[in-house]
């Protein structure tokens, strides 16, 4: 007995030595090559997030206008998507300056959308059949419509005067702060009732709220509270980087608004604020959170979601929409297209920083986004579907909680209106007047914002081959793309290639295989201008995902031996084998 213990003992003590010299050699070891920690397994890491703008996915009362019972009706389109969470765009009542994101009731629902009865069966709808269902909140700014704001315009002594920042007159012009959607780009508006000036960094309409009065926090923590209690799952933070204002009101260097997240997205108590909401609210519901733009960098961004600071779950970045623009002027598309080099480096340094710590979101589109396909892909007839099915391949096998935008699961594009009578986004209208007023060149404007403008991507979604695409009944608020008579769901649906059903079978393996959603993402051939090639891996299992960007064949150069791989999926009805890849050919290999 005693000799089987002692045995016992020395075994012991040299699996404990043997394990500690391991981590020590592993330590000594590039960052790069440690093994992976566990995985903090979370529901919102695993979902595919589906954004639907309700303004433009289905019309149930024939006004032209989408809204909610629209929704309702096509909830199981949307399951069969296989997406886990729908992202709507604001719902709640509004006087629709921006679209919504300019609230006057944040507890009611805009006229045009229904009522709160049809927003309590959009939600039953939703978690009947598994779906989440993740708001707008949009705090950083309301309506001039809505009653603080009345109140607090109403005099200076009002007790909501502090629910907004105001500048007295008799001290001057406040200092400059530069707007988004303001004609003359000047945040701060004069109002003659109380002479004095407040602030909107979005539009005249979009007062901002003081969040350095803690009743104004309140009030939303109050609001958020009510929509969490219905049973929603989660929050889409609208400009949260933007909330906290230096309210001493510094002196921005000249040309600070070209940098403008740098001035704008770090104030002073920003993180306070948000680890007060989630002690207050976040953290007593199993949601999840992403904020709209959190930082410059992943550093600035590891801040609101290294799980240790009890903030948010997760942020998307900018980097990768600022992308292929030039620099400081309106939305003008950089001329010399898209630098893959560049795209890979921005999506690498993003994933990279938090593969051990903390969560990002990965997306390519939004509502504030031209189309993806017209953008990153190729709206040609020729390449409109298998680049499409290839964008959809990268969102949906990077790591990153994946986000993808109504109507790009067919292919939607951009609509490119030739008239700006033909737009309705304040964003595109103001700018227009603006260079209109500097004496800038029009047709170039409208030229550029064919590419750029946020409009591309809010035309209605197309359900059929009819004018209105199955949208609605009515004439819709913002043109219907032409090319619904050939670009639709209904013609997608029974056709097995269609990038609709590509879609579901790309949600389907990425489900499939947790090594898409937790695996290590290493970038490879990171020099290639025309193909994006990296593996993910996880427990032994290595993946390969080449992406030919290019309009032409390429070859991957990744180093890698293919002739035993097995191909998981691919774009084309004969995927490549060897990584010479056809014009916008995606492939997903097991090594
Ligand atoms: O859309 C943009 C540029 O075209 C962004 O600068 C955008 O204004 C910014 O990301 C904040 O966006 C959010 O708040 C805006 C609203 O218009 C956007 O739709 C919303 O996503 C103001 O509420």
């Amino acid at each position: 007995m005693k000799n089987t213990n002692f045995l016992l003992l020395s075994i012991l003590a040299i699996l404990i030595f043997s394990t500690n010299s391991c981590q020590n050699s592993t330590s000594e070891k590039p960052k790069t090559q440690t093994s992976a920690p566990p995985l903090d397994k979370k529901w919102w890491k695993e979902a595919v997030v589906y954004q639907i703008y309700p303004r433009s996915f289905q019309d149930s009362d024939g006004d032209g206008i989408g809204d909610l019972k629209g929704i309702i009706s096509r909830l199981d389109y949307i399951k069969s998507l296989g997406v886990d969470a729908v992202w709507l765009n604001p719902i709640y009542a509004s006087p629709n300056a921006d679209n919504g994101y300019d609230i006057s009731d944040y507890q009611a629902i805009m006229r045009d959308f229904g009522t709160m009865d049809d927003f309590n069966n959009l939600l039953k709808g939703m978690h009947d059949r598994g779906i989440k269902l993740v708001m707008d909140l949009v705090a950083n700014h309301c309506s001039d419509e809505h009653e603080w704001f009345k109140q607090s315009r109403s005099s200076r002594d009002n007790p909501y005067r502090d629910y907004f920042h105001w500048w007295p007159a008799e001290k001057g012009k406040p200092t400059p702060r530069f707007s988004f959607f303001d004609v003359e780009s000047d945040a701060w508006q004069f109002d003659k009732k109380t002479n004095a000036y407040y602030l909107h960094i979005f539009a005249e309409k979009q007062p901002d709220l003081n969040w350095e009065n803690p009743k104004v926090r309140e009030e939303i923590y109050k609001m958020m509270r009510f929509w969490l209690d219905k049973g929603v799952d989660g929050f889409r933070m609208d400009a949260f980087q933007y909330i906290c204002k230096d309210t001493t009101w510094p002196v921005f260097p000249p040309g600070y608004e070209k940098d403008i997240i740098k001035w704008y997205g770090n104030g002073p108590h920003l993180h306070d604020h948000i680890q007060e909401m989630n002690r207050e609210v976040l953290s007593k519901y199993d949601i999840m959170t992403v904020a709209e733009g959190a930082g410059t960098s992943p550093a600035d961004a590891m801040k609101w979601v290294d799980p240790d600071r009890h903030e948010l779950n997760m942020a998307y970045h900018f980097e990768g929409m600022d992308m292929g623009q030039v620099a400081g002027k309106f939305k003008v598309p950089d001329p010399a297209g898209l630098d893959l080099v560049k795209m890979k480096q921005i999506y690498t340094r993003w994933s990279d920083g938090f593969a051990e710590r903390g969560w990002v979101s990965m997306y390519l589109a939004s509502h504030d986004q031209p189309r993806m396909l017209t953008r990153w892909g190729n709206d040609s007839p020729e390449f409109r579907d298998v680049s499409s099915k290839m964008l959809n391949t990268f969102i949906l096998s990077m790591r990153g909680t994946p986000y993808c935008y109504y109507g790009d699961e067919i292919g939607m594009s951009n609509i490119k209106f030739d008239k700006i009578e033909y737009y309705q986004d304040i964003e595109t209208i103001n700018q227009y007047k603006k260079a209109k007023a500097a004496g800038e060149d029009l047709q170039e404007f409208l030229k550029n914002q064919k590419i750029m403008a946020r409009d591309n991507g809010r035309t209605p979604f197309q359900w059929d081959a009819t004018p209105t695409a199955g949208f609605s009944t009515g004439k819709s608020w913002l043109k219907t793309n032409p090319n619904c008579a050939t670009t639709n769901a209904a013609a997608q649906e029974n056709d097995p290639n269609s990038p609709l059903n590509y879609f579901r079978k790309m949600i389907r393996l990425r489900k499939e295989n947790e090594v898409l959603i937790y695996g290590k993402y290493t970038l490879l051939d990171a020099a290639n201008p025309d193909v994006y090639s990296y593996s993910r891996e996880l427990n032994g299992r290595k993946l390969l995902v080449l992406l030919n960007f290019k309009a032409k064949t390429a070859s991957a150069n990744t180093g890698l031996d293919l002739s035993k791989a097995k191909i998981l999926i691919g774009n084309y009805a004969l995927p490549s084998k060897n990584g010479e890849l056809k014009p916008y050919e995606s492939v997903i290999f097991e090594l």
